[in-house]
């Protein structure tokens, strides 16, 4: 089924939008708050950019009490055990590259794999969302565009010597995508968010980010395809 254009088919109250809305909304709220600890982590390992990310950790903390605000809006209750298991390999993996001090790693898992995640997903959403949830997405979705250009900047003034942790933190991390994807394609679609758009703006945002960064197009294509058809 196509992308749907406008939210005038959907039926915000059903029981099958709310079941789908309870896991797809915890994963935001789990998502952002993850988002805010790890930046807060960041700010430990980056002590030159302390202030700032801090205070990219506060955005991350208003856009959870946003989403919070959608799902009470729509009197759900999100599925937040769900939620958390959905993230635990992206957090488990962020937790033990920090535990290391591999700061490119954590950068490459919560500033561009999972700000692309969530840019994809939210420009997705907006169109499809109820007036509510909306205005609350475009809102959030302005500033994940600064969050992952943090992540840019620092890696394209830090290429040399972070490239080839670049490549195995993505080796190890974009697949974990594509099974995440595929676990919440069911209930995406339940609200009108069809899974091919959304590997499609995913793939554009990190291929972007990539090339913003400094690899090539051929490097590109190579690390895109990681994981690809799990
Ligand atoms: O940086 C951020 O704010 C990101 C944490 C938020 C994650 C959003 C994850 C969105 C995935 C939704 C999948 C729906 C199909
Ligand atoms: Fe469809
Ligand atoms: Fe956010
Ligand atoms: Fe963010």
């Amino acid at each position: 089924m196509p992308q749907l254009e406008a939210s005038a088919a959907i039926d915000f109250y059903s029981e099958t939008y709310k079941d789908a809305y309870s896991r797809i909304n915890a994963i935001v709220i789990e998502g952002e708050q993850e988002a805010n600890e790890n930046y807060i982590r960041l700010a430990d390992l980056l002590p030159d950019h302390n202030d700032q990310l801090l205070s990219l950790a506060k955005m991350e903390h208003r856009h959870k009490k946003g989403f919070e605000a959608c799902g009470r809006n729509l009197k759900v209750t999100p599925d937040l055990k769900f939620a958390r298991e959905f993230f635990s390999k992206l957090h488990e993996n962020f937790q033990s590259a920090a535990a290391q001090n591999n700061v490119v790693t954590c950068l490459l898992i919560q500033s561009l794999i999972i700000e692309c995640f969530a840019i994809a997903a939210y420009n997705i959403y907006i169109p499809v969302a109820d007036d509510f949830a909306r205005k609350i997405t475009e809102g959030v979705v302005k500033e994940e565009y600064s969050h992952l250009n943090f992540g840019e900047e620092w890696l394209k003034a830090h290429f040399e010597t972070a490239k080839a942790e670049l490549e195995t933190a993505n080796r190890q991390n974009l697949p974990l995508v594509w099974q995440m994807l595929n676990q919440v394609e069911k209930d995406a679609h339940v609200l009108g968010m069809e899974k091919e758009s959304l590997v499609e703006d995913f793939m554009i945002q990190y291929g972007e980010a990539l090339e913003n960064i400094g690899f090539s197009t051929r490097e590109i294509m190579r690390m895109s395809a990681l994981g690809l058809s799990a």
